[in-house]
């Protein structure tokens, strides 16, 4: 395996701004192959939690058609998620021993004037898991700009820790509302994560953050990997990756939750 080049001064930036952004991750091919798999589940209608007619609100949909653990039944999307590159960029970061996958996620945003806003929210709040410290690898499969529905971050946000959960798709809920109702006054400058498709951002799950409408007249195309670094334990609620056999106070185990990286040493 051909290591990722990210050295001391990228775990450092991680750390302290709460993300790291690398262009050109994967290929162009690869990213073609990527791109055909999740068409592919597009043209399938793949439900959102496999084996479950749970749907979303319309509202929901405008933000995203988000399909969740395709790496079970997409030997391709699989390729991608189980990753040891991503996984091993990943473990770096959050400086531990190994990472676990959470689950994986298409997040494709619909074009045109529907097109809703991610609203600004953390991620943590949503996971079943007793401390912070799980992140996500994004991959971008299209181009993304703010036109089409690129991500924003706020550097040095996921320092105020796990808030409420914010509901997506709801008219003005955001994490910014919440944090400014705690009387905190914080900078709000985002980071605009444009890339060329097969960048790849990594995020911390109490980042804050969103993405734009897609205003275009194409999906955005875009796989989340979600990682459980070694120190984390199951906080007993609903695990989306589909394990039923996790114990509450316990480490996160089992095949819906492989390891993807460990350390060689
Ligand atoms: O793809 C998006 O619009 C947002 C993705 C996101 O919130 C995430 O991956 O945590």
């Amino acid at each position: 395996m051909i290591l990722p080049q990210i050295g001391e001064e990228d775990v450092h930036f991680f750390q302290e701004n709460g993300y790291l952004q690398i262009h050109h991750f994967f290929s162009p091919d690869e990213v073609a192959e990527l791109g055909a798999a999740l068409d592919q589940t597009v043209a399938d209608k793949r439900s959102r939690i496999r084996g479950s007619d749970s749907t979303v609100s319309d509202d929901y949909a405008r933000v995203f058609n988000q399909m969740v653990n395709l790496w079970e039944d997409y030997p391709v999307v699989r390729k991608y998620t189980f990753d040891p590159r991503l996984a091993e960029v990943v473990r770096r970061v959050s400086r531990c021993r190994h990472v676990r996958l959470y689950h994986d996620h298409a997040l494709i945003k619909p074009p045109g004037q529907h097109s809703k806003e991610t609203n600004w929210h953390q991620d943590a709040p949503y996971w079943p898991m007793q401390q912070v410290g799980a992140l996500s690898a994004w991959i971008a499969v299209d181009d993304v700009t703010v036109e089409n529905g690129c991500m924003q971050f706020i550097p040095g946000s996921h320092t105020y820790g796990r808030l409420a959960p914010v509901p997506l798709g709801t008219e003005g809920a955001s994490v910014l509302k919440t944090i400014a109702e705690t009387g905190v006054t914080m900078e709000i400058e985002p980071a605009v994560m444009a890339m060329e498709a097969g960048g790849v951002t990594f995020h911390h799950g109490c980042l804050f953050h969103h993405a734009t409408p897609n205003r275009t007249d194409r999906p955005r195309r875009a796989l989340a990997i979600i990682y459980i670094p070694d120190y984390i334990t199951y906080d007993g609620r609903w695990d989306a990756g589909g394990a039923k056999d996790l114990e509450a106070g316990k480490p996160f185990t089992g095949p819906q939750h492989p390891i993807l990286a460990e350390d060689s040493v």
